[in-house]
């Protein structure tokens, strides 16, 4: 049941597609006092969603900031990282989810200042709030009739599930030929390589360098034949420069967001000084998202979306005002204090909510011009949708691979997003974990974060530990920044670890790839934690470094270094897994309970629920080169099972056509079939479930 409570008006997000009505009557649980709602949080229920933001699964303890923001540095004290996603669910008994549909800034502090009350707090009253609870009590149900209500989550590509090699780093077309053909030469399996901002000419959307990409189309179609896609970066800022086309028309036609004057707004970004489009506007956004076309007629078909908070480094008011102030320092004597002044002064260049305050949108619509810092959260979502509905009309029957940076609830049906500027540090790892069930609660199941780490120098157990998990998210990149250590695959010592594991991934595709299909056409969870799917499992409860993905998995991923095992928490009885790639598989059951399991360092690990089928393909180059009529299936039975496996072309969009489902049958004594008919081959292992 979902009850929804308009205050003051609310700027229509349309983050929610099925129209709901709001009530009159008093806001239940809440108490309100000033500008904030408060609710009493009893001892030990948990507080999970928020999508993108630091910390546990449980988000009791800290207080977080929706506010969009190009954060790099994603510490377990800041409050706000690129995406805004106010979704929260409280557990307990009496379970219920919270939406509040806001496009401004707000904060959650949930038993931050007290640690029994949360208390919600927007920026002014214009929002609606939605209440969401289910007979059943089940967080599954709530997250599900939320889901409904905010529409089917994007789905990509089916090579976009491949692997995909990015560094901010690559220049030249050479560079990417010569990552393709190391992976080749290596025997490590690639689907994608991703082009950063050094593709375009002097940064600027939509163009491509002459000198350093000579003949992009042919590079592609190169590409395309050993099964590569290229994917380009777009940022959100457009070049203020004389004869740039994008700059041209949208001055021209009005198009970039403007000040309180009428004139536009001016922040410096990657290419300097840049206007920002006004992507809350339908008209600019249709004018924005055609702009994809240049690129989609070279034969891309995968984007990425960047700096869309909008990240602006400075703006030139800001800073000559800063420097200004600045100067006065010159020559004196500086103490703690003053050196202290001195740096925060410069710090205020980038990002200041000053500069946010002092632009302005025009929804169009016959609605007023807004405030963007009202609206903030909203400009990557609607950068995003603005692709996401010109793909639709460019191209009606063939998927686009598009993530953005910055998102907003609503946003998910646009695009995925990756997890933004992480660093090589173990616990960035553990956080990618912790991020993944919380983001598929508010829609977004497309996603991952860069593996291996984006800033700082990661060391090869890291890339191999970070790959034995990120072999199981959607998103499955590895992504670095420039000047720190190079990642590749066939860069480090333990390569041939790293090999068998990428390898791994295209085994698991079959069974990936229909969770995923699932989860988005039931607007079901990808990645769940365990007290979503063992509720009386008070253990189960506190668990925050192992996830149940989909129907029948449970992992546990190594998240330290030099450790050769851990400890794993089993609800009940499950089949232990342990890998080191494709022709190696360990099987060995487990009793619920607490265990220590061994882990090499090559060796992942990972669970078979009981009653489930796990389907396996021979590992591949490639997703285009991926069989799945020949599966091999491990089963954990107590009686015969069966498993729901979706597949598709991976590139049309009849997501509903009933022939893409399939049922695998394992009977105890070992037999197994497929009901799709001729040349489909399933052999099965089976473990039996014993009972105690
Ligand atoms: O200011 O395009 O998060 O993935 O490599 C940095 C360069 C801009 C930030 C993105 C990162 C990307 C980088 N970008």
């Amino acid at each position: 049941m979902i009850r929804k409570f308009t205050f003051g008006t609310p700027f229509p997000t349309e983050a929610v597609v099925t129209p709901c009505p709001s009530e009159s009557g008093e806001l239940p649980y809440f108490s309100r006092e000033g500008g904030s709602i408060s609710c009493r949080l009893a001892p030990e229920i948990p507080v999970y969603g928020l999508g993108e933001q630091v910390r546990g699964i449980n988000k009791r303890g800290w207080i977080y900031i929706s506010n969009c923001s190009d954060e790099p540095h994603h510490l377990e004290t800041r409050s706000s990282l690129y995406g805004a996603h106010n979704f929260l669910l409280l557990g307990g008994d009496a379970p219920f989810g919270i939406f509040i549909d806001y496009p401004g800034k707000i904060t959650f502090d949930i038993g931050y200042t007290r640690g029994d009350t949360l208390t919600i707090t927007p920026e002014d009253w214009n929002l609606d709030l939605y209440l969401i609870e289910a007979e059943d009590h089940k967080y599954t149900t709530i997250v599900r009739q939320f889901r409904e209500m905010i529409g089917r989550s994007y789905i990509p590509p089916k090579w976009a599930f491949g692997y995909g090699q990015s560094r901010w780093g690559y220049k030249t077309e050479a560079d990417i030929r010569q990552v393709a053909e190391n992976h080749r030469k290596n025997k490590i399996p690639l689907d994608a390589v991703y082009l950063d901002i050094d593709y375009m000419e002097r940064y600027k959307d939509f163009t491509v360098s002459k000198e350093r990409f000579p003949d992009l189309p042919a590079l592609v179609s190169d590409m395309k034949k050993e099964g590569i896609h290229l994917v380009p970066i777009i940022d959100a800022g457009v070049k203020a420069e004389e004869g740039y086309f994008v700059c041209e028309e949208g001055l021209k036609n009005g198009y970039f967001c403007k000040e309180e004057d009428g004139r536009e707004f001016v922040g410096a970004v990657w290419p300097g000084q840049s206007y920002f489009p006004d992507m809350l506007n339908p008209k600019v956004r249709r004018w924005f998202g055609q702009k994809y076309k240049i690129l989609l007629d070279m034969g891309i078909d995968g984007f990425w979306n960047d700096m869309n908070e909008p990240a602006i480094f400075y703006s030139p008011k800001r800073l000559n005002k800063v420097l200004d102030q600045a100067a006065a320092f010159k020559g004196q004597n500086l103490d703690l204090d003053k050196t202290n002044e001195l740096l925060g002064l410069i710090n205020t260049l980038a990002n200041n909510p000053e500069d946010y305050r002092s632009f302005y949108h025009e929804p169009g619509k016959g609605r007023p011009k807004i405030r963007h810092d009202k609206v903030h959260n909203l400009y990557g979502y609607n950068m995003t949708r603005a692709a996401g509905e010109a793909f639709e009309e460019l191209e009606p029957d063939k998927r686009i691979l598009m993530f953005s940076r910055s998102s907003y609830i609503g946003m998910h049906r646009y695009g995925g997003i990756w997890q933004g500027d992480n660093l090589s540090w173990w616990s960035h790892l553990l956080m990618n974990v912790k991020m993944m069930p919380s983001l598929n609660m508010c829609g977004f199941l497309y996603t991952g974060a860069d593996l291996g780490g984006f800033g700082d120098d990661t060391t090869e157990d890291l890339m191999l530990r970070w790959l034995q998990f990120g072999i199981f998210t959607p998103l499955m990149r590895n992504h670095s920044a420039m000047g720190t250590r190079e990642q590749e695959a066939y860069r480090f010592s333990n390569m041939e670890s790293l090999r068998q594991i990428i390898r791994l991934r295209y085994c698991l595709l079959p069974y990936l790839y229909s969770e995923y299909m699932k989860a988005a056409l039931n607007n079901d969870m990808m990645f769940r934690p365990l007290s979503f799917d063992y509720p009386d499992d008070r253990e189960a409860s506190f668990v925050e470094d192992q996830l149940l993905l989909g129907e029948g998995l449970m992992l546990a991923p190594v998240c330290q270094q030099n450790a050769r095992g851990r400890s794993v928490y089993l609800p009940e009885n499950m089949l232990l897994i342990t890998t080191s790639g494709p022709e190696d598989f360990r099987f060995r059951e487990m009793k619920a309970g607490y265990h220590y399991v061994e882990a090499a360092e090559n060796e992942l690990i990972f669970f078979l629920r009981r009653d489930h089928i796990l389907p396996l393909a021979p590992a591949a180059e490639n997703v285009e080169q991926l069989d799945t009529t020949r599966l091999r299936a491990v089963a954990y039975l107590s009686r015969t099972g069966s498993y729901q496996l979706y597949d598709d072309d991976g590139t049309g969009k009849d997501y509903e056509n009933p022939d893409h489902y399939e049922t695998l049958t394992v009977s105890l004594d070992g037999s197994a079939r497929r009901s799709k008919p001729e040349g489909h081959i399933l052999t099965a292992e089976v473990f039996p479930v014993s009972e105690d």
